[in-house]
């Protein structure tokens, strides 16, 4: 019977999809939703004028963080994170290499979903924002005064850090998860005994408040189920953060029929609190791991690597009262926590309705002990003990929800490409609107905080289509800005993203813009290899290694003609900036180089390694149109037979 109400669900999934083509007359309401009367002036920042609100996109499998405005739908930047990029040099030159080592070796890529920004007592504060890798399974951390990628850390034990990186609400913790358990420690062992046997390790990852500075704490060893998405408790739930999990049949082939065969999964409760005293007691067990912690450091513009060896595991069943099981119906998805705290909300992605369980009936429960059996020692709670209430007839494939801090929900829904307004406490069902097309995540800056801006909602959608002019096979996403200040949401504007964002963070503009850094002071510049005066412009042999220490000011490099190259050698440019001024960045090129181009911000040093393979006189220049003599900046290299 389940089987066939799976095989009902994805045709009802495939009818969607195909519905969402129909191509209506997108110039009519079929095509614009509820578009409000006066779009134009809501979005509208006159040249010169900056946006209320920084929106920061996931990159998804681009791998990195783009900054948008908000109503404007302007993109300012992309944050290149965990994928090399050519346009800065980050991952190519020899300072970011480090920032892409793992475990594996040099990783110059991953799939990022989910970025938060650092919080205190439950507001955003502007001072950092997270990013996971899923793929590799890293967590980042970008500075905010400099829009720089200045921290990655390795997740040893998991695999699929999708859960991921949701804060708490002082941002004591980050937390990563693990979509796809594995075996705990990698082992040589049958697919097939996957059940009971693999472990899903949810680690939580202290923050220093001073530097930002992240440190696996403890991880705790889950049983092998799909941990998918989490979020922290607020307010009265603060010390507690919540996982949904899927597949909790541990099936080792997930072909819908056998993954879905429960008809409720769980959102795991997670006292992480009771589990950090525990630990600062002495508890826990530290097991063998390797993984890298990479951490930029803005004085001496470089990376360091580090492998670490041990990591601190908990085993949940050792700490009574850390972790419970909420069942939940139908595969959930997202997991939502309401400003106040109480309200905890599993979009079960099978279902048409949204399933809110209660805080505090959920501690009612534990303290009565009124369980429904346990799994693997972990005790289940009873489903109706929980519950809250019912979102009815929201619509069909509901993924993520968002709050606007007035008491509203506003729901996803991937299959029936919509947007639900609902109330929290009534369940009532306000508004619908729909999107175009297959909405995955929303966002409302702060709406995952205490204190959400209920101004905006931004709709990131799977599917384009038709919404722009085509551009052959491959388009970007599209997202769509709704205003949502009145009883009904209405659309303000349409907006194509940059690689597949999931998730996105806003935060208004006055937080962060004047903490903004304009350029790096030349004289703190420590640099090992900057060149500070012009009079300390020189080439170094040593060996088959050449160290150029180069200069680079509006219009000319130092030194500019280079010669003693041979074949064979491996030339290192450091090249230092010496401008002191806001946006005067140059360019250093190099013919035949095989990795990229630098980008050098005034004050900053950069290396770039150049192997040459030819004899003859050889070109660099400039990339960035910086002066009138922009194409004076050149130089010449000779290389000599070896
Ligand atoms: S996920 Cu992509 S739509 Cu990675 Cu948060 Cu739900
Ligand atoms: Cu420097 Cu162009």
């Amino acid at each position: 019977m389940k089987n066939t109400i799976n095989i009902l669900i994805t045709i009802i999934m495939t009818a969607g999809l195909v519905g969402c083509n129909n191509s209506e007359d997108k110039r009519g309401n079929g095509g614009q939703g509820g578009l409000a009367t006066n779009a134009a002036e809501k979005v509208y920042v006159a040249p010169g004028d900056h946006d209320e609100f920084y929106a920061f996109f996931s990159g998804g499998y681009s791998g990195n963080l783009t900054v948008y405005g908000l109503p404007s739908g302007r993109m300012f930047k992309e944050i290149p994170v965990f994928s090399q990029f050519a346009t800065s040099g980050y991952g190519y030159s020899e300072e970011t290499k480090p920032m892409l080592n793992t475990s594996f070796g040099f990783v110059p890529w991953d799939d990022s979903h989910h970025p938060d920004i650092s919080q205190t007592n439950g507001k955003l504060d502007g001072r950092w924002i997270f990013i996971n890798g899923n793929n590799t399974p890293r967590i980042a951390r970008i500075d905010l005064e400099t829009f720089e990628t200045e921290e990655i850390i390795e997740i040893p034990n998991s695999a699929g850090n999708h859960s991921s990186s949701f804060i708490t609400e002082n941002t004591e913790y980050v937390v990563a998860g693990t979509r796809f358990s594995v075996p705990v420690p990698q082992r040589d062992m049958s697919i097939k005994d996957y059940k009971g046997n693999f472990k899903g390790a949810i680690s939580f990852l202290s923050v220093d408040q001073d530097t930002g500075r992240m440190d696996i704490k403890f991880q705790l060893m889950m049983p092998g189920f799909n941990y998918d998405l989490s979020h922290p408790g607020r307010d009265k739930s603060h010390g507690w953060f919540f996982f949904t999990t899927y597949n909790t049949e541990e099936a080792n082939t997930l072909l819908e029929v056998n993954a879905s065969q429960n008809d409720k999964d769980f959102i795991a409760a997670v006292n992480w609190k009771l589990i950090e005293e525990y630990v600062n007691n002495g508890g826990g067990t530290k097991m063998p791991a390797e993984y890298a912690h990479n951490v930029y450091d803005h004085d001496t513009h470089a990376a360091t690597s580090t492998m670490k060896k041990e990591v601190l595991t908990v085993d949940p069943t050792k700490v009574p009262g850390a972790v419970y099981f909420l069942p939940t119906p139908k595969s959930p998805h997202g997991v939502d926590v309401d400003p106040t705290g109480e309200y905890i909300i599993g979009n079960g992605k099978l279902s048409a309705d949204l399933t809110v369980h209660s805080f505090t009936k959920m501690i009612d429960a534990i303290e009565k002990k009124n369980f429904d059996g346990e799994a693997y020692g972990i005790p289940i709670l009873k489903f109706d003990d929980v519950l809250a209430g019912t979102v009815k007839q929201g619509g069909l494939g509901p993924l993520h929800t968002e709050f606007d801090g007035k008491g509203n929900a506003y729901t996803t829904f991937f299959i029936s490409s919509e947007v639900v307004k609902w109330k929290l406490g009534t369940w009532e069902v306000l508004d619908r609107q729909p999107v175009f097309y297959s909405v995955g995540h929303g966002m409302i800056p702060g709406g995952n905080s205490r204190e959400p801006f209920g101004k905006y909602f931004v709709a990131m959608n799977k599917i384009t289509k038709d919404r722009y002019l085509p551009t052959g096979p491959e388009l970007e996403h599209s997202a769509q800005l709704f205003d949502i200040t009145g009883d009904k949401m209405e659309l303000l504007l349409d907006f194509p993203t940059h690689g597949e964002p999931h998730y996105a963070a806003g935060i208004p503009a006055d937080i962060i813009k004047n903490n903004s850094k304009k350029f790096y002071k030349l004289a703190e510049n420590k640099h090992e290899h900057a060149t500070i005066t012009d009079a300390d412009a020189r080439v170094e042999r040593k060996g088959n290694e050449v160290h150029v220490y180069m200069t680079m000011i509006r219009s000319h490099f130092n030194p500019d003609n280079i010669e003693g190259i041979k074949v064979g050698d491996k030339v290192y440019f450091h090249v230092t900036n010496h401008e002191q001024d806001f946006d005067v960045p140059h360019g250093f090129a190099m013919i035949g180089a095989n990795n990229s181009e630098l980008l050098i911000m005034p004050g900053q040093t950069k290396t770039l390694l150049w192997e040459p393979k030819k004899v003859g006189v050889w070109p660099f220049y400039c990339t960035d149109f910086c002066s009138a003599l922009h194409q004076e900046m050149q130089g010449y290299i000779r290389v000599s037979p070896a």
